[in-house]
């Protein structure tokens, strides 16, 4: 079996090995997948994987616009159309200076499988550009959003492509986005997600993927007997996705000790509470500020300048920052210190040394995939209310999104559950690929 994937892989390197973060990510899902395709005579010889590793379309544009001080910047655009076999594609669009064709292949890739998890009928994709928005006035941001939108919108749609947020795209981002869409196609679509309440958006999505992470990390202590209430949580990350994290663990009882930017961490030994939890709001969203201004308002706490937290003794850990942020060291030392739970919050933010650990010492381990599906989920749900022309309640959404999880955990544990462990990864991973390559040989060699 090694053989045929590391045969299989080396084809697959020779056309990317450019590409370290989306080959990392192929290598992971073939490593499950290819002794699953081999064992079964439907998918066997069919080059199915082969076919899904290549994106159906890649475009690539340039991005002019101008700053505050009259000077012509150049961006670069992109949208990775992965595979639309099940729906039209979906996933965020990230804005940030290390954006680059390996990162989007990989977040495609993973969208895919994370998107097929859902039950929703969502193909996969992913965007963004090298635009940093850091430290840019909302005009600059307008303007880049414009700009961006002039040309992705001939390769968009409510049934085609559907983009939403990542990182460095939230609210602020989609609604100059929807906005210039709007303009240029003269139609008030569902073209993007993660929209605002009063014009299409649904209720829950900002909140989805950190309760969502949430969740799926209570339904894996619920299958051991235990649960998340009274543990101690570190956090990674301080944006959209570590902020609701954080909401979630607080108001299921468990205790948030640390939470972090680009720039380190803050470590409060007594507990990030509501009111705190307010304030990083604040401070991230209003203000634009750094993680370390939590200090000023709440001095006994500390910031370890350019360290990440996974030192900090904690019983749960949820990386919600980035990929690859916490690698075998990390690992190593998250279990010495009894830590027996790890959800992605974040699209692969564990290494594979970091993942080997964590199966190695059985501690319980969610890949971004399936823990961090509540996003695209809500997504989905946004897309649904759209077409009814409808909106439901907080409470409906909310049940839905508990609900999704939980199919999720289900469909983990059909093809993961072993002997005295589950694996996820595998369980995610084989699930996801049932119902994509179904769908895939049913259309044809298309
Ligand atoms: P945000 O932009 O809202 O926040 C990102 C956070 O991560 C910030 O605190 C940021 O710090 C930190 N961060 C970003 N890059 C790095 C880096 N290279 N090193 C250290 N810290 C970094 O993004 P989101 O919260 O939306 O996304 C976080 C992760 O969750 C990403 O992996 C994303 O793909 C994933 N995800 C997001 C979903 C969503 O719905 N938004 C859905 C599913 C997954 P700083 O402010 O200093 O840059
Ligand atoms: O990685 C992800 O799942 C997202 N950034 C959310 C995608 C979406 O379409 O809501």
């Amino acid at each position: 079996m090694n053989k045929i994937i590391h045969k299989f892989l080396k084809e697959i390197d020779s056309r990317n090995s450019h590409e370290p973060e989306f080959m990392q990510a192929v290598k992971e899902v073939s490593e499950d997948l290819i002794p699953y395709i081999v064992s079964q005579k439907i998918y066997h010889g069919k080059n199915i994987l082969m076919r899904m590793i290549e994106p159906e379309r890649v475009v690539m544009f340039r991005v002019n616009w101008i700053d505050d001080s009259g000077e012509i910047r150049v961006n670069r655009g992109y949208r990775v159309e992965m595979n639309s076999a099940i729906g039209p594609y979906k996933g965020g669009l990230r804005f940030h200076p290390s954006v680059n064709l390996s990162i989007l292949k990989f977040l495609a890739f993973e969208q895919v499988f994370k998107n097929s998890l859902t039950t929703l009928p969502m193909g996969g994709g992913k965007g963004g550009s090298d635009f940093d928005p850091k430290n840019k006035s909302d005009g600059e941001v307008m303007r880049f959003c414009q700009s961006f939108m002039t040309e992705l919108f001939r390769h968009i749609g409510p049934n085609t492509d559907i983009p939403a947020g990542d990182i460095g795209v939230g609210g602020r981002e989609i609604g100059y986005l929807f906005g210039q869409y709007k303009r240029l196609k003269n139609e008030f679509t569902g073209v993007l997600t993660g929209k605002g309440v009063s014009w299409g958006g649904s209720l829950i999505r900002p909140e989805a993927t950190g309760y969502g992470t949430v969740y799926f990390a209570e339904d894996m202590l619920n299958h051991i007997g235990d649960s998340i209430q009274g543990k101690t949580v570190t956090i990674s990350g301080s944006g959209n996705v570590g902020q609701y994290a954080a909401e979630k663990c607080i108001q299921l009882g468990a205790k948030v000790v640390t939470m972090s930017d680009s720039s380190g961490y803050i470590y409060d030994k007594e507990g990030i509470d509501e009111k705190k939890l307010a304030y990083i709001m604040d401070i991230k969203n209003n203000k634009r500020g750094r993680i370390s201004d939590y200090l000023k308002k709440y001095p006994k706490a500390e910031f370890k300048k350019n360290k990440n937290p996974w030192g900090v003794k904690c019983d749960v850990a949820l990386p919600s920052a980035t990929q690859n942020e916490l690698n075998g060291s990390d690992a190593k030392l998250l279990v010495k210190n009894g830590c027996i739970c790890v959800a992605e919050g974040a699209n692969m933010p564990c290494d594979s040394d970091a993942i080997k650990i964590f199966k190695s010492k059985k501690v319980l381990f969610a890949p971004g995939k399936a823990s961090n599906a509540g996003g695209v989920a809500v997504s989905g749900l946004e897309m649904a209310q759209n077409s009814l022309r409808y909106s439901w309640s907080r409470e409906e959404v909310d049940e839905k999104l508990k609900k999704i999880m939980i199919r999720i955990h289900k469909k983990c544990l059909e093809h993961g559950k072993e002997k005295d462990y589950v694996d996820y990864g595998k369980g995610a991973n084989i699930s996801a690929f049932i119902k994509v390559a179904d769908a895939m040989l049913a259309q044809g060699v298309v």
